[in-house]
This record gives C-alpha cells, structure tokens and sequence, in this order.
C-alpha cells in the first residue's frame, strides 16, 4: 500500500481533464441573451479562447458591470493594412474606441460586451488572423524581431516564428463550433469528452508556455524572459541556427518569496531545422514536469531552475533527438525601437511610431486613431507591425508615399520626428486599472503624468534628455517585465509602489527592489538624492541602471 499523500491538483487541472475540448458552456451562455457573464469555470475556458471576463472596476460602487477584453493572436506582430482596419471598425463598433499593443506584439480590445463577443471573434477569424490560444494554458503568441532596418535574416526568423505559432497551435474544434458555427459542443459526446490534443494531451500545460525570437544586437522583445528563446546567429546576412534559451519569466507574487523573476539560461545552439521539434520539446517538458498542483510554482522557469540547465537539456536532446552545439558567441546592446524614419536593407522605408503605454486612441490634438485609419484606406499595401515595446511601425512603404503619410499624420497632431522625450520614448506600463482584475495599483493611467515629473526633477539635476528605461505595474505579475527596467514602479496598494533598480540597455540583467512602499506624490522625494548623487558620480556615459548596479545596489547590500 502506498503511504504517499495524494495529490491534489488545482481547480484548472480538473476542469481541462472533464471538459478537453475546452468548450465548457461557453456557447450555451453566449446564446443565453438574459445571462450578463459568464460562471467562473467558463471564464478559464474562455482564456483559452482569446477573451477574458472584466467589470470596470471604476463602477464597482454600483454593481459589477461585465465587460469582456479580447486579445488577438498575431506571430511576430505582423498585420496587413486590412486587417488594421478591421481592428479599427471594431474597437469602435463593440470596444471602446482604443485598440492596445500589448508587450507581446498582440492587439487587446477593451469593453466588448457579452452579447457582441462573437461579432468580434468571428470578425478577427475572418481577417484571418485569430485570438485562439491568445491566453490559456498554451503556448501564446509568438514574438519576432518587428524592425526591417538591420539584416534580411529577418525575414527567415519571422517565417520561423510563424512555424512555430502554427506547430504548437492547439487543435480543439470547440473554438470554430462557437465563434464561427454559433453551436454549443455536446460536451457528453464521446469524441469530446475523450478528445486529447496530440500535442499537449488532455489537460494541456500546467500554465501559459511564452517563446520568442530576437537577432541580436537588438533585444526589443526581451527574450530572456520567455520560456523558450530563440536568438537567431547571423553570418553573412543569413541564417546559421539559434542558440537556445530556456526558462525565463517575470511573474512574482508580493510576500510570496518561492515566486520570483528569472532570466532564461542560454543552453546551447542548433540548426534551423530542428526548430519544430526544439520547440515541441521544451513545450513537452513543461507539459510532463511542470507543477500541476499550484498555479504560483507551475511555471517552466521553475523546472529549470530546480533540475538546472544541464538536466534540461539533456532532457531537450532526448526528446528532439538532437545533439545541441555549444551556444554560439552573441551581444545584445538594445531593446530599444528605432522611431521616426529609417530605410529597410531591401530599399522599402518604414516608420515607427511611439504609442504612448500601448493605447492607440485620439486624445485632445493627437488623433493618432484617426490618423492610422486614414493612412491604411490611402496606402492599402504597407504592413503594420506591432513592438514589444508597445509601439506600431509602418512597415513596406516606397520612396514615394512617405509624403502622403507625413501629411496625413501632421493633419492629426502626429509627429514623425522627437516623437516623445527620452524617457516617455523608453517607458512602458500595463493596462491596470480600471479593467484588470488583479491589479492593486494604477499603471497606464498613472505612469506619464509620473514620467513629466520624474523629467523635471531630471532637468533641474543637470540631466535633461538622459534615457532610462522606466517600467510600471499595477501589481507583481509583471506584464510589462519591469523587473528588466532601469526604475520599476510595482504596485503594492491603491497609491503605493514598489520601486526596483538596477536594470540594464540590453535586457539582460535583473533589477533589484530598494524601496518596498512608496507614496506615489513621495517618489520624486525619495528619487531626488539618488539621482543628484548618480549625476555628480556617474563615470562618462554611464546610463543610470549600471551605476545603480555599479554602486548604489552594491553599497545597499553591504
Ligand atoms: Fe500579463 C495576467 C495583461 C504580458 C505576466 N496579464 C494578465 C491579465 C490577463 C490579468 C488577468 O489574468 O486577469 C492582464 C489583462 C489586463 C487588461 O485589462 O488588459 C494582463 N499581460 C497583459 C498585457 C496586455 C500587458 C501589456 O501592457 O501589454 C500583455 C499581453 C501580452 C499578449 O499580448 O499576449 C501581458 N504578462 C505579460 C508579460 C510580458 C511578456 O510576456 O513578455 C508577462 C511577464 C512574463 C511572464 O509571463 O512571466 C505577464 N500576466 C502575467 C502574469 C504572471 C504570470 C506568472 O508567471 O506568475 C499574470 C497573472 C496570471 O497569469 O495569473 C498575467
Ligand atoms: Fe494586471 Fe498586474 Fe498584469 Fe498589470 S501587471 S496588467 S496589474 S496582472
């Protein structure tokens, strides 16, 4: 008789080994007309399809109101014209008239009410594009390399990221029967409720799976904090392989120290070819060894860190019956966009353009909606591509339609050039209040009134126009990975923020937290004497984050 206790698995595991399709009721609801939301199990189902159940927790004092934000799936962020305009038609039709670019080059609607959530998926579907696998326990949308500027490589690695995307797609038929055919799948069928996914099994992975590719000397995804990164090794302009990168992550819990931000550990390199089955194997790990008993430990980040790098890959070499090659030498310098005007390495221009954290809107005299809207009925064939870094870039475009486009933004407030100053131009925020349900703190709506000031006191230290990273979150979780920022602002309670120090340009190094509560009106206070102090100190060009590093950090642990 075993004497082992048994395991209790979490509430997720259960509900994907009874329903695998993950249909749940979700179509049963959506007909339902009277039914405002959705129960809490189809709301986890419903992550897997792209949708995620909010109220406007701004009217919480008189009663929940239900709203639904649906997030898109589109590998390395790349959009035709059409498909921007659809997006655009319905922010405004169903959303609230904004389209977000997420920090993982996807684009979230806001505010769709129940009884429009299929007009919205269906409509994605149609553009082709999708929002299946878009969250869930999954492997998600898939990150490239967004700039042209710098080698044709990229073209191959984006043609990677989407063989990729495609390859570990999950398979259920649930998500056509509801989006696109309206029907509710009879859960009691046999083939449903025996379906397996021949990728991820029953009951998929224990928590989301992240991948990404970069091409180094640019990081402006921040590979390292995905489970799985691909840094491709160009020679020549072409492609040789990609050394492999494992168990990255940002998300931590406040009080919680087993939870932590990791960097992915460089592993060793391969040829493109194995690309498919590289990835299934790290995918497959996570799904075999991950920790299916509590949500807060079941990340990959976890299994590497706890077996360590040499059990993962021997383990990787085993299941993609290939031998991985010492990594290959490589430098990243920035994660920064390239704004403003710049020529591809195939002649063809783009533009990139600074969207302030992610929201894509008209406010007051920069109608930067608007402006876009216009831009893709004139110049139907340029492409968009969304950054990791939140920002949009006009991709595709010849000689001569960039004085077509200057004009069309100049006439809605939008500049092409000094787009934002250096420290807007580098900053990014999540979403927080008043739509996420986890968030302790403001974020988007609190960090550039913070930037102004934080530029100010800049300004009178004798540091005007100096560029450091500045990330904010409305709680731990980490969505736009502070934990990689030169100053990270982590919401610990309403007005109330962690602040972290120490990262680096290049996104390869972790922050550190200095100051565990602070008053949003005290952070230029408490920020004055270490800036004053790095002004006077700091060696020739050195950026903020190193001498935090260098110096302040080391002197905080002594
Ligand atoms: Fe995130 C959950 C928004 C990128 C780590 N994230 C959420 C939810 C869905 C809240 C929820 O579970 O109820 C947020 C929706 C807010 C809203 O109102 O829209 C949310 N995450 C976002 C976005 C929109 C932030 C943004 O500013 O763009 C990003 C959407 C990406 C996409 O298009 O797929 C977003 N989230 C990230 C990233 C960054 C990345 O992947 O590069 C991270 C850190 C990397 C990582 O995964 O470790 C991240 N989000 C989390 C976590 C913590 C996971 C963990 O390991 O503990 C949660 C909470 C959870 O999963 O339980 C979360
Ligand atoms: Fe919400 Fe927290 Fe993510 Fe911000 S970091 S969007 S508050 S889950």
């Amino acid at each position: 008789m075993s004497t082992e206790a048994p395991v209790k698995l979490t509430h997720n595991e259960v509900i994907k080994d009874a329903i695998p399709t993950l249909a749940g009721t979700i179509a049963a609801t959506l007909n339902d007309a009277g039914a405002d939301h959705f129960s809490e199990d189809d709301n986890q189902f419903l992550k897997f399809h792209g949708s995620y159940q909010q109220d406007d927790r701004d009217r919480r004092k008189t009663g929940k109101k239900y709203i639904m934000m649906v997030r898109s799936r589109i590998p390395g962020g790349v959009m035709t014209a059409h498909q921007w305009r659809v997006f655009d038609d319905l922010s405004a039709r169903y959303g609230n008239n904004t389209m977000r670019v997420t920090t993982r080059q996807t684009i979230q609607f806001h505010g769709i009410l129940k009884s429009n959530l299929r007009a919205v998926i269906k409509a994605i579907n149609e553009s082709l594009l999708s929002t299946l696998a878009a969250c869930g326990d999954v492997n998600r949308n898939v990150l490239a390399p967004p700039t042209p500027a710098y080698t044709r490589a990229r073209e191959q690695v984006v043609q990677d990221c989407r063989r990729v995307a495609l390859a570990l797609a999950p398979q259920t038929g649930a998500y056509h029967s509801i989006w696109i055919d309206g029907e509710q799948v009879d859960l009691e069928a046999p083939e449903n409720k025996n379906f397996v996914d021949p990728l991820y099994g029953k009951t998929y992975l224990p928590r989301k799976f992240k991948i990404a590719f970069a091409i180094p000397p640019v990081n402006d995804l921040d590979i390292f904090t995905n489970c799985l990164g691909l840094i491709a090794i160009v020679e020549n302009d072409r492609l040789t392989g990609y050394n492999l990168a494992v168990g990255g992550g940002m998300g931590r819990s406040h009080g919680n120290e087993a939870t932590y931000p990791r960097l992915a550990d460089v592993i060793g390199f391969f040829k493109p070819e194995k690309l498919v089955e590289i990835a299934k194997a790290v995918l497959t790990i996570h799904r075999d060894f991950g920790d299916r008993t509590d949500r807060k430990h079941a990340r990959l980040k976890y299994i590497v860190a706890e077996r360590g790098a040499d059990w993962t890959r021997t383990e990787i070499e085993k299941r993609a019956n290939v031998k991985l090659e010492p990594a290959r030498p490589f430098k990243f310098t920035t994660t920064s966009d390239l704004y403003g005007w710049h020529q591809a390495v195939d002649g063809k221009w783009f533009l990139t353009l600074f969207v302030e954290t992610g929201r894509v809107k008209d406010a007051g005299e920069r109608r930067l909606k608007t402006a876009l809207r216009q831009i893709v009925e004139k110049f139907p064939s340029l492409e968009f591509r969304l950054s990791a870094n939140q920002n949009v870039i006009l991709a595709n475009i010849a000689e001569s339609d960039k004085a077509g486009i200057n004009a069309l933004l100049a006439e809605h407030g939008v500049k092409t050039e000094n787009q934002a100053t250096a420290l807007h131009a580098a900053s990014m925020a999540c979403p927080a209040l008043p739509t996420c349900g986890l968030a302790l703190a403001e974020s988007e709506r609190m960090l550039p009134g913070l930037i102004d000031r934080i530029e100010k006191l800049c300004g009178d230290l004798g540091l005007g126009g100096e560029e450091i990273i500045i990330r904010s979150t409305g709680c731990p979780n980490g969505c736009s990975r502070p934990y990689l920022a030169e100053i990270a602002f982590v919401g610990k309670a309403p007005g109330r923020y962690q602040v972290w120090l120490g990262g680096d340009t290049a996104g390869t190094r972790l922050n550190r937290i200095w100051k565990d509560m602070i008053k949003e009106e005290d952070i230029e206070t408490e920020l004055r004497p270490l800036l004053a102090r790095f002004a006077k100190e700091r060696n020739s060009g050195e950026r903020f984050g190193d001498w935090c590093q260098r110096i302040f950090l080391k002197e905080q642990t002594n």
